[in-house]
């Protein structure tokens, strides 16, 4: 089977034209407290219910020498190997190696990634086929580097569980810590992209038309002549810690000013973790923190390189409002289910499907 590769170059030119401006709406999240633990844990509870979305700097998962550094040497090796090779670790089932198909029902992106499941004995048998001269030290290299994130995915986890006040507030980051959590991790590699794109005729008379109607438009950026790198979806699982290198293109859906969502820019920050709440901590908090909508949009002239750790409860888990979530005024929004019945649910529809839709109550 001839699988095409994410780096093959077609058309020419960028489409800088169509990205939204950088907002400075992205929330920063300061996790060495200089404040205090209570006012960091008030925050991270704030900008979860209000965006979904924040950039945590200060965060203690050291970058230039450490694990982030070794893993983005490991991927990076990977895939810069010939497309016969890299195929060894795929197709992707959804686990392994993938290029440009997203998920089982149709969605494409311009890009190529491995996903990996985060448990060490999976980690260990899919790194023989991802690094064929040293799988060994490839296991050690992405276990060192989950332990770090997963660290900080509960460090984040327990203070929003202070932050909301649960009763036990270490609720959230004892789901994704027991021996059968199904948290990935997944690494993205986007190809250049200002090579490829060659604006024709019919796109430029669509960019006019845009111009001449974007007061009427929301504001929203439109994807014409663009090249979705990843569709537009929400993270299905609790929580995601989202690294990259200082390519931008990443972009989510905030509320703006006057409450209205518009797509905007994320600027890169390759110190940085940029952290979204997922549909099952929606679930879990009855609505009141937010899975953020985002997708990247290819535009860069240097390769973007993305991992993102899916932080999961085991399948088994089930998901249901906390008590202290659900009141009077704010009755529960989604029936019960289990993890394993919402992946199945996920898996059978479109990457950009809202799915939590499904589990509402009428
Ligand atoms: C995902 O893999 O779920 C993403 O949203 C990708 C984001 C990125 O690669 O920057």
């Amino acid at each position: 089977m001839v699988v095409p590769s994410a780096t093959t170059p077609a058309r020419q030119e960028t489409v800088a034209l169509l990205l939204p401006p950088p907002s400075p709406a992205i929330p920063t999240v300061d996790m060495s407290a200089p404040r205090g633990r209570g006012a960091l844990s008030r925050q991270v509870a704030r900008v979860c219910a209000e965006q979904g979305f924040f950039r945590a700097v200060n965060h203690g998962v050291p970058m230039p020498a450490g694990p982030a550094a070794r893993l983005d040497a490991a991927t990076s090796a990977f895939f810069a190997l010939p497309a016969h090779d890299k195929q060894r670790a795929g197709p992707p089932s959804p686990l392994g190696y993938g290029c440009r198909s997203i998920g089982f029902n149709g969605d494409v992106g311009e890009l190529e990634y491995l996903l990996l499941h985060a448990n060490p004995a999976a980690v260990a048998h899919r790194a023989a086929s991802i690094n064929t001269s040293d799988p060994s030290r490839f296991s050690s290299v992405v276990n060192e580097y989950v332990e770090a994130v997963k660290q900080l995915a509960c460090d984040i986890l327990d203070l929003l569980g202070e932050g909301l006040g649960l009763k036990d507030p270490r609720f959230f980051s004892k789901l994704i810590t027991e021996t059968d959590s199904d948290s990935l991790l997944r690494i993205n590699h986007y190809p250049p992209s200002c090579t490829i794109h060659k604006l024709d005729h019919d796109d430029k008379c669509k960019l006019k038309r845009i111009a001449r109607t974007k007061a009427g438009n929301g504001g929203n950026p439109t994807v014409v002549g663009g090249r979705i790198g990843f569709g537009e979806h929400s993270d299905p699982q609790i929580l995601s810690l989202l690294r990259a290198n200082d390519v931008d293109g990443l972009q989510v859906l905030l509320p703006d000013v006057e409450g209205k969502d518009g797509w905007v820019q994320v600027p890169a920050d390759s110190s940085a973790f940029f952290v979204n709440v997922g549909d099952l901590l929606q679930a879990l908090t009855n609505g009141l923190l937010v899975s953020v909508r985002h997708r990247v949009i290819a535009t860069a002239c240097r390769p973007r390189l993305s991992t993102i750790y899916f932080a999961a409860p085991p399948l088994h888990a089930r998901i249901s409002a906390l008590p202290e979530m659900v009141t009077a005024g704010t009755p529960r929004r989604y029936r019960s289910f289990t993890w394993a019945e919402y992946k199945k649910a996920m898996y059978s529809l479109r990457l950009s499907h809202s799915r939590l839709e499904l589990f509402h109550v009428d």
